[in-house]
């Protein structure tokens, strides 16, 4: 049997973090549709994050972007998310966006285009000295476009050595955190494609670099739960950036394509105690809201979450191990499947209104009249999107 108040204790325990940019403008290469109220900096980001974590109670960290979250004063801008309940979560360092990084960044043949790179990564590093941030998250876009273009294995060597330099740079309690991506930007080849490649960097470099889960960012029929399950029992899970996807890196709301297979990677996380605090595994958003309100988006994505781990840590792992180490296939597959059939939110009503909050954080936020107050006072000025 499943414990109920253990499942109430963690459901309330979990820390989601949500993207700086995800309350920013996105769009597609077809069209970015501006959005009123959008904030115009990142001060009034932090802000909107504010606003889940008030409505939700479970998203006290925003991951920032350099250079998309710059400002002259990062100690000042951590200041001002402390005062509002928050804390500032990973650095993204942003390699992609430069005419001199064309042809890569820290792979790149020439000397001094990867000499900027690192440097970048290394003001990321200051950054996270400055804002109290325990993590460097890296998403390289390098890789080419036509067989021949570059050769791979001196592209491995040259990530490879960026890599230590800045790794020696962290500080005791801070971790670099390694994306990896199939494809996008890079169409032939990219250098960091898949968890295998960001996995043994992370070995060689040692016990802070851990690998970063993107649900987004795998070939289709790839089963992302077993990647999950194999980093945690390596301890190399960092973090997940999580959303949706139908066909690429669409970065829709998480849970909003795939329910079921959100649940899969959470039960995995549930049974080898990924949700514990000393595991360390940051669960964050990585989504853009291109078509639909910004801030009503991110509080639903939080709730999804907080729905597949509530089934995930109701599956009965007592009646699952027994059918399993009996043979029990049909037996062991009910135990997974009733747990996500299970309606889990009367449960997840109850434990926001024990936590004095209201049981519904999207009429929550609604009746703070937060949306019209932006609307109304955020002319002017440019709104930050995705890339400004
Ligand atoms: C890019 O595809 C990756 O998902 C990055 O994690 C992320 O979107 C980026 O760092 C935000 O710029
Ligand atoms: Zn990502
Ligand atoms: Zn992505």
């Amino acid at each position: 049997m499943t414990d109920l108040s253990a499942v109430k204790a963690a459901l309330k325990a979990q820390e989601i973090e949500t993207p700086s940019w995800g309350y920013g403008n996105s769009g597609t290469r077809f069209k970015v549709f501006a959005q009123e109220g959008v904030p115009r900096d990142p001060y009034e980001k932090i802000e909107d994050a504010a606003q889940v974590h008030a409505a939700t109670g479970v998203a006290p960290r925003v991951s920032l972007h350099i250079p998309w979250d710059r400002v002259d004063d990062f100690a000042a801008l951590a200041a001002f998310a402390r005062e509002r309940g928050l804390q500032v979560g990973a650095v993204n360092s942003n390699t992609f966006q430069d005419d001199d990084f064309r042809l890569g960044s820290v792979a790149h043949a020439d000397p001094k285009v990867r000499r900027k790179a690192v440097e970048h990564l290394l003001e990321c590093v200051d950054i996270m000295d400055a804002t109290g941030s325990r993590d460097l998250k890296l998403w390289f876009a390098d890789g080419t476009n036509y067989p021949g273009q570059d050769d791979i294995t001196g592209r491995q060597d040259r990530l490879a050595e960026a890599l230590a330099e800045v790794y020696a740079r962290l500080g005791d309690e801070q971790r670099m955190i390694l994306e990896y991506k199939l494809f996008e930007p890079a169409f032939y080849h990219t250098d960091v494609p898949d968890w295998g490649t960001s996995y043994a960097h992370c070995l060689k470099l040692g016990p802070k670099a851990k690998v970063v889960v993107d649900t987004g960012h795998h070939a289709p029929g790839t089963n992302i739960e077993f990647i999950v399950a194999f980093l945690l029992r390596e301890d190399r899970l960092g973090a997940f950036d999580f959303n949706s996807r139908f066909y690429a890196d669409d970065d829709l709301m998480v849970g909003s394509a795939d329910p079921f297979q959100l649940f899969r990677i959470l039960h995995e996380v549930a049974k080898n105690d990924g949700f514990a605090p000393g595991r360390q595994v940051a669960f964050m958003l990585d989504q853009c809201h291109n078509i639909e309100g910004k801030i009503p988006a991110v509080i639903r994505s939080v709730m999804n979450v907080q729905e597949a781990t509530a089934k995930a840590l109701l599956v009965d792992l007592d009646a699952l191990r027994s059918a399993q180490s009996a043979g029990d296939v049909l037996g062991a597959n009910a135990v997974l499947m009733d747990a996500y059939n299970t309606d889990v939110r009367p449960l997840l009503r109850e434990v926001r209104e024990e936590q004095g909050l209201d049981p519904d954080p999207l009429a929550a936020y609604r009746a703070t009249g937060w949306q019209q107050r932006i609307v109304a006072d955020r002319v002017g000025g440019t709104q930050a999107g995705w890339g400004a």
